[in-house]
């Protein structure tokens, strides 16, 4: 069994196509289950799910009842999925679901992780704001260099994890800068890292829960523990 996990906050108009997306074009050789976590949404996109769950009996949701943020979502989700591997991906269909059977493969071949990244060869980000792909891609350079690991693309959200391995981190972040936390952890922890090249799209459908200004000064104290822990 293998879980899909989607985070989803405030995302209802994207939630249902999003899902239906991933039942019709996900092949893969053993059974799955999609497991969204619902983070407090104010909007409709619980009651989009709860009538989603009708229609498809592999899909399981969780529901926190205050926002907790990206962070928290990740920890409920890491926690309750019942797959062998979870795939973690973004609910906004910014990222192609094709990828999931390569990174499978390279869970099964012994990796620990497997990031879809933006900056290996044949990765790349299309029609995201140029600030963005910027900051992106010179905090993902320091930060492979200060944590020093082979991951080129910490802060990514589309990524798979052997369950055994990442259920036994000790995660503690909230916000977004889980991805960070998990990358480092899991260069600290030694496992066995790869990456297969992934071109992110920017959101069409719905409104970004990425705030800069907001997300920027919460980072530093997260990136100064992360370096005491990975050098710990
Ligand atoms: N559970 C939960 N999920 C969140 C929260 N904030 C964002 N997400 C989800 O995390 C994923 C990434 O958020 P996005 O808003 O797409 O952030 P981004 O990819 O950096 O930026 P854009 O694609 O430009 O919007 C989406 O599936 C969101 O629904 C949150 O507070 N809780
Ligand atoms: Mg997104």
């Amino acid at each position: 069994m293998i879980t899909i996990l989607l985070p989803a906050y405030n995302e209802e108009e994207v939630i249902e196509k999003s899902i239906d997306k991933i039942f019709s074009a996900l092949k893969l050789k053993e059974d799955y289950e999609i497991l969204v976590i619902n983070d407090g949404s104010t909007d409709r996109t619980e009651e989009i799910i709860k009538k989603l769950t009708k229609k498809y009996k592999n899909l399981r949701y969780i529901s926190h009842e205050k926002n907790k943020g990206l962070g928290g979502a990740i920890k409920t989700g890491i926690k309750e999925a019942n797959g062998r591997i979870i795939i973690e991906l973004d609910a906004d269909m910014t990222q192609p679901i094709d990828h999931v059977a390569q990174m499978v493969n390279k869970i099964d071949e012994g990796n620990d992780i497997c990031i879809a990244s933006r900056y290996i060869r044949g990765g790349g980000m299309k029609n995201v704001p140029l600030w963005r792909v910027l900051l992106s891609k010179l905090a993902n350079k320091a930060f492979s260099i200060i944590y020093f690991t082979k991951i080129t693309d910490l802060t990514s959200g589309y990524r798979a994890y052997k369950s055994s391995f990442v259920k036994k981190l000790d995660l503690s972040q909230n916000d977004f800068s889980i991805q960070l936390e998990i990358s480092v952890k899991m260069t600290k922890n030694k496992a066995k890292i790869s990456e297969i090249p992934l071109v992110l799209t920017n959101r069409s459908i719905g409104s970004s829960k990425f705030n800069f200004i907001k997300a920027m000064p919460k980072y530093i104290p997260v990136m100064i523990k992360l370096f005491f822990i990975r050098w710990s």
